[in-house]
């Protein structure tokens, strides 16, 4: 990061089905106040997100980057695809956010600010007392039970690693290795924070606001909950082969 100029600074959000909420999203990404660039990674949704984010590209040239795949990829993949993007185009900080409006766009200079000190920033919705808006007791439970059960087998003593609201110095994605982030749902999260973990970079938590979607619909399925009940324990058995 040049000290002498503001750092360039890449908002990438992976989008299915999520027209309205891109729709409501983009213009304020595009009116924050660090001018972030863009990076929207759309899996062909048949309702149209990749025409209203194209239409927005048009009118805001050069901040909106639209990475169309042939279809329902997976969020991991998705993230791997946008991570690359930014560092080609020379990002030196960059965030990731849902589109959904679970995580509040005006909760990103709390998180580019943490990089003063850390390499890893991670909007958390638990860090000193619980802050989720609508949500029932079942997902609660499932998510703080998620959380505990990846901390008991991988020791990083955060209260959030499956909060996909992160902010990364981008010397972090530079170092690991993304091709070996394969996990298709949120266990992505968890596979690039154990690889940010071993490589000791400085991780830090920043509380957050979380509010249930309203609009549109949650891709969370039975697979990508199995996929997570098991991603742990590969990465701890990579963690006692592989010397660091
Ligand atoms: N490109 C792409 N984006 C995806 C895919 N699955 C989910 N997403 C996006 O990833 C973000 C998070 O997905 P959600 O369905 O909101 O998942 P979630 O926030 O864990 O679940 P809810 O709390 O139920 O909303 C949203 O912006 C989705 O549109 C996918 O397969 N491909
Ligand atoms: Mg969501």
């Amino acid at each position: 990061m040049d000290a002498s100029s503001s750092p360039k600074v890449v908002v990438i959000v992976a989008t299915y089905n999520e027209r309205e909420n891109v729709q409501r999203l983009l213009p304020l990404l595009l009116q924050s106040p660090m001018r972030p660039g863009v990076i929207i990674v759309d899996d062909n949704s048949p309702d149209g997100t990749g025409a209203v984010v194209r239409l927005a590209a048009e009118s805001a040239p050069g901040r909106v980057d639209l990475i169309e795949r042939s279809g329902k990829l997976g969020y991991g993949s998705a993230f791997v695809e946008g991570f690359r993007r930014a560092l080609e185009c020379g990002a030196d900080i960059i965030v990731t956010m849902d589109a959904d409006f679970s995580h509040d766009p005006q909760a990103i200079p709390s998180l580019v600010a943490a990089l003063g000190q850390y390499d890893l920033a991670i909007g958390s919705r638990y860090v000193g007392g619980i802050r989720i808006l609508n949500w029932g007791m079942n997902r609660l439970l499932l998510s703080t039970a998620a959380n505990r059960y990846i901390n008991a087998i991988l020791r990083f003593g955060l209260t959030d690693c499956t909060s996909g609201f992160r902010a990364y110095r981008s010397a972090v994605l530079r170092s690991i290795e993304l091709g070996r982030a394969s996990a298709r749902g949120y266990a992505f999260l968890v596979e690039i924070l154990e690889m940010a973990y071993r490589k000791q970079f400085r991780i830090t938590e920043v509380p957050i606001v979380y509010t249930e979607r309203e609009t549109g619909r949650s891709k969370m399925s039975r697979g990508v909950i199995l996929e997570a009940v098991f991603r742990p324990w590969q990465l701890l058995l990579r963690r006692l082969w592989t010397p660091r």
